[in-house]
């Protein structure tokens, strides 16, 4: 039986604005850390599992979990996820950085700082470019393997003392990048001051999340994870920042992650026409109102049953099913429908970080992609269902010998 880990807390007020006027849209129940691979063949006695519960402020707009779990159990020594092993985010990363390069002019006088910088995918492309850099990243594993690739790389959280600390050594940034980390966050204001402290008077912030229009509107439940603190509008992110002496100057809308927006911060640069239309696109999509939430739950709910009879009649016909992407949002997304291993027989994965572990609390193991070929199975279940296209394109050979591609979001269907 799984045990109710006991290293997190939970929040009474907003992780913004301190408003105490926190609204329920969705209660996924106990589950286990979306990250928190098991062992293969490990007792299932002491797995630890904790509550979920999606809220949204009233006052700020910012969507939330209630629940914090420690950031050390969240990002430890067996943290699996390398950003390298998708080579779409690899592209998205070097398209990102000539973008940033084409309008700060950064060169070799300049200082780049990554937060959450992984295995050094992104800061690479600057590095190539003679552009010196820093990352900071807490994961033991994927800072280690920046190093190796020659990106140096603060082990560390990144905190009010750890911005002191460069600024007392007169490393300021002149570009703050941040992918994938800003939601990542249990204290928020925390963050963005020592962004705030680090960051250049002119310098430029820039940073990327998943959108929570795309998040509401695709029904994205499993993006919803311990590790995701915060799911942010644009209103929700720039009254944050804005609270920080920084303004928002840019916004675009981004289709990698099953929907994302690329934010930028400044205290220089003038607004471009994008912050107000995203501004006013919110407010007449409802954003702001509890009525955009209303339907979350139920939509949610129906994908479970949906997906679950789907893959039960198959079974009960004698189908075999795997699962491809032991991604994050495939953990939640097979505990939140109670998919185990009865159903499914293995997932793969390119990242052999993973090869040999199982999916936590379902207990499904981990192997290479090549296994497919070895027990083929008759339907195939993108877990990593933003990366479809391109895992679609790589298995080509599934589909020829007979094989079938479920996707599970935004409503479960067999391609
Ligand atoms: P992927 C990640 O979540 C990480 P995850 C993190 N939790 C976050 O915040 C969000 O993104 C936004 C594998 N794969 O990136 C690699 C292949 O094997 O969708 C990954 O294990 N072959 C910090 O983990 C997984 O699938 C492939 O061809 O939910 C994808 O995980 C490709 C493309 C991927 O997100």
């Amino acid at each position: 039986m799984p045990v109710l880990g006991s290293d997190f807390t939970v929040v009474d007020a907003c992780r913004s604005c301190g408003s105490a006027h926190l609204e329920q849209v969705l209660d996924l129940g106990r589950l286990p850390l979306s990250d928190g691979l098991v062992p293969g063949g490990s007792s299932r006695e002491d797995e630890p599992v904790y509550p979920l519960t999606l809220v949204w402020c009233k006052d700020c707009s910012l969507v939330q979990i209630l629940e914090t779990v420690e950031p050390t159990t969240l990002y430890g020594s067996e943290y699996p996820y390398y950003s390298s092993f998708s080579p779409a985010l690899v592209e998205h990363a070097r398209l990102n950085v000539e973008g940033i390069i084409g309008r700060t002019g950064v060169g070799e006088g300049s200082l780049v700082v990554e937060l959450a910088s992984n295995d050094g995918y992104l800061l690479q492309w600057f590095a190539k470019e003679g552009i010196p850099v820093l990352g900071i990243d807490p994961a033991p594993g994927p800072a280690a393997a920046a190093e190796d690739r020659g990106i140096p790389t603060l082990c560390e959280f990144f905190t009010v003392q750890l911005a002191q600390r460069l600024v007392s050594e007169d490393r300021l940034a002149d570009v703050v990048v941040g992918n994938n980390v800003l939601a990542h966050v249990p204290d928020q204001n925390a963050f963005v001051e020592a962004i705030s402290m680090l960051l250049a008077p002119e310098g430029l912030v820039v940073m990327e999340f998943p959108y929570v229009r795309d998040l509401v509107d695709k029904c994205e439940f499993d993006t919803i994870y311990h590790e995701h603190h915060c799911y942010f509008s644009v209103h929700a992110v720039q009254a944050l920042f804005r609270r920080h002496g920084l303004e928002l100057v840019k916004v675009e809308h981004l289709s990698i992650h099953g929907g994302s927006i690329r934010v930028y911060f400044s205290r220089t640069d003038a607004p471009d026409d994008s912050v107000a239309r995203f501004l006013a696109d919110e407010i007449s999509a409802g954003v702001l109102g509890s009525g955009y939430y209303e339907r979350f739950a139920n939509d949610a709910t129906e994908i479970r049953s949906g997906l679950r009879e789907l893959l039960q009649g198959f079974k009960s016909d004698g189908k075999r099913i795997a699962a491809y992407g032991a991604a994050a949002k495939g953990a939640i997304l097979l505990n939140f429908c109670q998919i185990d291993d009865s159903l499914i027989d293995y997932v793969v994965d390119r990242n052999h970080h993973k090869h040999g572990w199982e999916m936590p609390g379902v207990r499904i193991p981990i192997h290479p992609p090549d296994h497919l070929r070895d027990e083929t199975p008759d339907y195939l279940l993108i877990l990593a269902w933003n990366f479809k296209d391109e895992i679609v394109e790589q298995q080509s050979w599934f589909p020829a010998s007979g094989g079938r591609f479920i996707v599970p979001i935004p409503v479960p269907e067999v391609l």
